[in-house]
């Protein structure tokens, strides 16, 4: 492994570093206690270190993607990772627990949506994951897989077009392999994609198509049972023979934004501009006059479940954005404690020492 294979280059490209004079390493899984760490003196098992320090920022802790400052533990054949290089975009979503941010992957170029053919191909939900890439700092790229069980998948591919006009659309069944060349050519050397959605839309066969072997675990289709077991339970960064560098993920059972409204209003593009006809800047779209997304929903230029899909998001980034200056505090707060702890604890070492 060397650092280039690893994604380096177009990492450090946009971050304008140079790893002269420390060791750099990427973060491949991540385990309980423990991060297993692709470096160019290949895989190693890595600790954290100053984990209480870690766990005081929302995300403080090291996801798979990310790039790590490390040293060299003697004996163990261990690695300390030192710090968290910045990161140039990061998958986040509200967490189902604390409903705080939870960066699922780091560092990625772009983010591969999948969805299947035929009972998981949902628009409503692709918006949400198109505003989550657009929130990442990755561009989207669409795929609507399992193609061989579905005649009509040119439909599909239109649709999604519609509300992903500047994303790539790909079909392909990683089954048959048909379309599996056009996502290939995707797949671009030193860059790295996740793949994102719903369990069992097949993320893990596509990658085992891809490499041409099965290298990650899939299951048949008889065990789904819609109670959303998970085949794949974790994060993990594979890396393509081609050069590309892939995260699988375990299936999403719910897409919970963690989006501020601006980045909604950039992938409802349509929706943004028809409310700047309205004749009232201050609009309501409901019952003023003059409306021109009402007006569009009436001819049936803009769709009423687009609409509501959308509304719905703005909605949950207003929540967001209310209850975020509150966390801030907190956040402030606890560190402040924290630091205060250990300067207390430091004079007392000091003055037993006197
Ligand atoms: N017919 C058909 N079946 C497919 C295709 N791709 C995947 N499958 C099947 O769909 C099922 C789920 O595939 P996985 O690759 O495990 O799905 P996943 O998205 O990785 O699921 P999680 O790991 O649970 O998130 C398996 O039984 C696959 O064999 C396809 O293109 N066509
Ligand atoms: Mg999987
Ligand atoms: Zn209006």
């Amino acid at each position: 492994m060397n650092l280039d294979e690893l994604g380096w280059k177009t990492y450090s490209s946009k971050i304008g570093l140079d790893p002269e004079g420390f060791k750099v390493g990427r973060v491949a899984v991540e385990n309980k206690s423990e991060y297993k760490l692709f470096t160019s003196d290949g895989e190693v098992s890595g600790i954290l270190r100053g984990k209480v320090l870690a766990g005081l920022e929302p995300d403080g802790f090291p996801k798979v993607g990310d790039w790590v400052r490390f040293s060299k533990l003697p004996e163990t054949g261990k690695v300390v990772i030192e710090e968290i290089l910045p990161r140039v975009s990061k998958i986040s979503r509200k967490s189902p627990q604390d409903e705080h941010e939870q960066v699922i992957v780091a560092n990625v170029d772009a983010v591969v949506i999948v969805q299947s053919l035929p009972d998981d191909f949902n628009l409503r939900r692709l918006e949400r994951y198109l505003v989550i890439a657009r929130q990442s700092g990755a561009q989207p790229i669409v795929v609507i897989n399992k193609i061989d069980l579905h005649d009509e998948y040119l439909e599909a591919i239109v649709e999604a077009k519609a509300i992903a006009p500047d994303a790539p659309v790909v079909a392909v069944s990683a089954q048959t392999k048909q379309g599996l060349e056009d996502l290939r050519d995707l797949l671009k050397p030193g860059m790295s994609f996740v793949l994102l959605g719903s369990s069992g839309v097949g993320k893990s066969s596509i990658i085992n198509a891809i490499i041409g072997e099965d290298k990650q675990v899939t299951r048949s289709i008889r065990d789904y049972d819609g109670r959303g077991r998970h085949t794949t339970t974790r994060r993990e960064m594979i890396l393509l023979p081609s050069g590309a560098i892939l995260i699988d993920t375990p299936g999403m059972r719910e897409v919970a934004l963690w989006a501020d409204e601006s980045e909604i209003n950039r992938a409802f593009e349509d929706v943004d501009d028809l409310a700047l006809q309205c004749r009232f800047s201050n609009c309501d779209h409901d019952k003023s006059d003059g409306c021109a997304i009402k007006a569009a929903l009436d001819d049936g230029r803009l769709e009423q479940s687009r609409y509501q899909g959308y509304l719905k998001m703005i909605r949950e980034a207003e929540y967001l954005a209310a209850r975020g200056d509150k966390q801030k505090e907190r956040a402030r707060n606890a560190k402040t404690k924290s630091v205060h702890k250990i300067m207390h604890n430091r004079l007392k070492q000091k003055y037993k020492k006197d």
